[in-house]
């Protein structure tokens, strides 16, 4: 057991808490050591976590010692693993306290999750720093040589155990206000902004085939509205148009975002932690990607279709390369819906073979905890 403090700093959105959030929690449950999670702004942690205090310096929730982040920062002892997240600047009281206590420490800079090819070549790169002290960058990734994806040890049993339960389901979804329509495809729908929006929520509602899309609350609000053509939609709030029906749900606590995930047919999700946790849910998904500057996430996401795509058929490959490009252009996303649906059972079968074979590799804890135990040797 040894002491990991985690350091998130929440720039916009909720993907560097939620990320860090599960980690601290399996590190903690899994791995049995004593961890805290500094985060500097409460409130964002507080929607993932509504147990959570958003006043409290310090509490302890799910094995995990939740600190505020903040400004002046407290004197405290550093811990043997330092995880920085995503970059975030760790307070410099605490760098110097790391360099002035004598003791080694690991320090680590997470990063975000990329399919490009570089990856594995930057992943656990060492990155001296000023002092002594010495960073390392640990990148996560979908392929050997990288440091794996977050996953919890029993995430895919109980998901099949949640997915094999049908009642269990309908528990939940009633417990959202949901109540399934039966030979409805359910679709979950969670991006950013995103005028292709209009699009395809018009083939869905052209389509023969009924759908029920559950979004809950969040930036892709303007455009549905927009869609639909009224305003101040609030959670529960419910809308039929032709053969789509459309529900507004709340913001939900993590696990419960993660059971929605299991329960749709089809999961639009963006950034990160809902991208990877849609792999896990073994359903064919549509990732609206975090831009960056310069265009530099197309590139990260023709990485990731050319490998997600590789043992897909041709025809389902470029189907769905043409949904995500559509979605993530922002347009065209009618036709590329259309095209998709005929091979859309090959995708539903790939969603699975796609989440066993990532399963197979080392997760992301226990790739972190491979590695602490080599520097520990190493030091030895
Ligand atoms: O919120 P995001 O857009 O986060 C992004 C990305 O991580 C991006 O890489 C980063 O640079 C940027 O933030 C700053 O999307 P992401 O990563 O899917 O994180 C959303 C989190 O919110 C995830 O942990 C799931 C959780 N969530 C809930 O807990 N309840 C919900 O109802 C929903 C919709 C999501």
């Amino acid at each position: 057991m040894a002491k990991w403090d985690i350091f998130c700093s929440v720039v916009d959105n909720y993907g560097d808490i939620g990320v860090t959030w599960r980690l601290a929690r399996q590190l903690a449950a899994e791995h049995g050591h004593a961890v805290r999670l500094w985060v500097d702004e409460l409130a964002a942690f507080a929607r993932l976590c509504p147990e959570a205090s958003t006043t409290a310096a310090r509490q302890q929730l799910a094995g995990v010692e939740l600190c505020h982040w903040s400004a002046p920062w407290p004197v405290v002892e550093p811990a043997e693993v330092v995880i920085e997240a995503f970059a975030c600047h760790l307070p410099p009281t605490y760098i110097e306290a790391m360099a002035a206590s004598g003791a080694r420490r690991l320090w680590l800079n997470l990063e975000y999750l990329s399919a490009e090819d570089w990856v594995a070549g930057c992943h656990g790169l060492p990155s001296p720093q000023p002092g002594g002290l010495q960073k390392f960058f640990f990148f996560p990734g979908f392929v050997a040589g990288t440091g794996g994806l977050l996953r919890e040890g029993d995430l895919l049993a109980r998901r099949r155990a949640f997915q094999a339960d049908a009642a269990a389901q309908q528990v939940f979804l009633q417990r959202l206000g949901v109540t399934r329509q039966a030979g409805a495809r359910l679709i979950s729908l969670f991006a950013y902004e995103n005028p292709g929006l209009a699009d395809w929520l018009q083939a869905l509602a052209d389509e023969r085939q009924a759908s029920q899309l559950l979004v809950p609350q969040g930036k892709i609000l303007g455009d549905l509205q927009a869609w639909l053509g009224e305003d101040g939609l609030v959670p529960g709030d419910r809308r039929q148009r032709g053969s789509l029906q459309i529900q507004v749900l709340p913001f939900m606590a993590q696990d419960d975002y993660d059971r929605l995930l299991w329960c749709c047919d089809l999961n639009a999700v963006r950034g990160e932690d809902s991208f990877v946790r849609a792999q896990w849910a073994g359903r064919p998904l549509l990732w609206h990607i975090y831009q960056q500057e310069e265009g530099a996430h197309w590139d990260k996401l023709e990485a990731f279709l050319a490998l997600y795509g590789a043992e897909l058929s041709p025809a389902a490959a470029a189907a769905l390369g043409e949904l995500c490009r559509a979605w993530n252009a922002g347009k065209g996303m009618g036709e590329a819906w259309d095209r998709l649906l005929p091979v859309w059972p090959e995708l539903a079968a790939h969603a699975e073979r796609w989440c066993v074979e990532q399963a197979a590799r080392p997760d992301l804890a226990t790739a972190l905890e491979q590695f602490y135990r080599n520097w520990l040797s190493y030091a030895a």
